[in-house]
């Protein structure tokens, strides 16, 4: 049995995957494609896999969706790169960038069978190349929207030696693309601190509220998602603040968001393996979804990040709620919750307490703590931390410490929530800050949960759920 393998997170059932594509709710019924090598647990060789759910969370595995055309004058010869969905006059189409070493291009495929196979259009390529006077870094996954009767596009790409920048297209078919602006680019400045990079993949643009969210995947030292909150006026964007969409950088990256049919705006990112080449090709796959998460209007930010309220369905035998209290002498090792599959929810009410030391959580622990992985509160300087540097004995997992600006001042009630799925684990704080990372623990008994503090803090409350599998057998 592997025991890696994550049960309530989408993935495919054999081999490599990366970036979600082509969400759509098509008559109902959710659609995730995704970006996949079928033959080997390594990238390459791009297609898009496809699966399908009637609520987000359990889902069925389907055949591929797109092929690459191996033909020499083929514009996706060399791999169907990301793209998204949309409804084309009543047809399901993608919207997507074939690739070859020379070039990248966008694309047009639909479907005339509920989503199962699909065509490629005649008239591809729709734009063969990045805008002539530019010098690009790269010229890819597009994402669409409508406004009023015009098509827009965002594409991911950047300038050469200034960094990374989103183009913005305009159509009112969908074949005949019209080049119109700089829609965002790299700032002189770092804003809020963050390294800008040189080239930002996966654009996602969305209003929220009063203001638009640039989202972008940014390819610097460190890759990461990149979230940026601003006004939107005519072709451009202007951002005022940026923020790291996860703090777990690649444990969740090149997310994608979709509309549904209920208007809620949802992503799922990619959350790449944190072990060796070797150790991902003797599992024989690779990559995993994030839970399905809700952007949202509010919170402390001016935008808020849940998983959707259909994960609540993934839950079995509820434990607790029990109430302790915490002190700097010993950890609390909860007798009743353990396991590798599960949902945790610690609740800390801070005006009782002060704005003081940490507090925090082990997960897969062991008996003796040899392994376990570490979610910390850093209630002094309101830093969400995960740190994975424990997590495994095995020299072919990668250690990690991840954290996040979490903003605490006039909160009266912390709540962690925290998703534990064999080697992926997700933290959301108060739905300002979530931390994605991976953990790969080797011993059979590290399942255990502890609850820790630097200080004493007279209540605090936990509830857990051991969590159902999301594939029907
Ligand atoms: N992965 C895709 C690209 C995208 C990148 C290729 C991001 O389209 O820019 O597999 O992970």
């Amino acid at each position: 049995m592997d025991t890696q393998r994550p049960q309530f997170h989408f993935l495919p059932p054999k081999n490599w995957m990366n970036d979600p594509n082509g969400l759509i709710q098509w008559q109902g019924t959710y659609h995730l494609f995704y970006q996949h090598n079928p033959n080997a647990a390594v990238w390459g060789d791009m297609h898009w896999g496809h699966a399908r759910s009637q609520d987000l969370i359990h889902w069925r595995h389907l055949p591929m969706a797109l092929t690459p055309d191996y033909s020499p004058d083929s514009p996706d010869r060399g791999g169907c790169f990301t793209g998204c969905a949309l409804n084309w006059n009543g047809q399901p189409t993608f919207v997507y960038t074939g690739w070859t070493p020379e070039r990248e291009t966008v694309l047009l495929a639909t479907s005339q069978d509920d989503l199962l196979t699909w065509q490629k259009h005649p008239a591809n390529p729709v734009i063969a190349s990045a805008p002539a006077n530019m010098q690009t870094t790269g010229f890819r996954d597009p994402f669409l929207w409508r406004e009023g009767a015009e098509y827009r596009m965002a594409i991911g790409s950047g300038i050469q030696g200034q960094g990374g920048a989103v183009l913005l297209y305009t159509s009112a078919d969908l074949i005949h693309w019209e080049y119109r602006s700089i829609l965002c680019q790299s700032l002189p400045e770092p804003l809020n601190g963050l390294d800008q990079g040189s080239m930002w993949e996966c654009p996602n643009f969305l209003p929220v509220g009063e203001n638009h969210l640039l989202i972008v995947s940014v390819m610097a030292k460190t890759q990461y998602t990149l979230a940026l909150l601003g006004d939107y006026s005519g072709d451009h964007f202007t951002p005022h603040q940026a923020f790291k969409l996860d703090g777990g950088n690649i444990s969740c990256y090149a997310p994608q968001v979709f509309q549904d049919e209920r208007g809620r705006q949802i992503y799922f990112g990619w959350a790449w393996e944190a072990r060796s080449q070797q150790a991902q090709v003797e599992a024989g796959w690779s990559g995993v979804m994030t839970l399905p998460r809700l952007i949202e209007p509010g919170g402390k930010h001016g935008f808020r990040v849940r998983p959707v309220p259909e994960v609540e369905s993934l839950r079995a035998a509820p434990i607790g709620p029990h109430q302790f209290a915490l002190s700097p002498a010993e950890d609390v090792i909860l007798p009743d919750i353990s396991g590798d599959s599960l949902e945790l929810q610690l609740t800390i009410p801070l005006r009782e307490n002060p704005l003081s030391g940490a507090v925090g959580l082990y997960v897969r622990q062991s008996p003796d703590g040899q392994e376990r992985t570490e979610i910390r509160v850093d209630l002094e300087n309101q830093l969400l931390i995960v740190d994975t540097s424990r997590s495994s004995l095995s020299p072919e997992a990668a250690p990690n410490r991840y954290e996040l600006p979490l903003p605490l001042a006039d909160t009266d009630v912390l709540t962690l929530r925290i998703f534990v799925d064999h080697s992926i684990l997700e933290v959301y704080a108060n739905e300002d800050a979530v931390i994605t990372a991976r953990m790969y623990p080797t011993r059979a008994d590290s399942l255990g949960v502890a609850l820790f503090s630097t200080q004493t803090v007279p209540k605090v409350e936990i509830r857990a759920w051991k969590m159902t599998s999301a594939f029907e057998e």
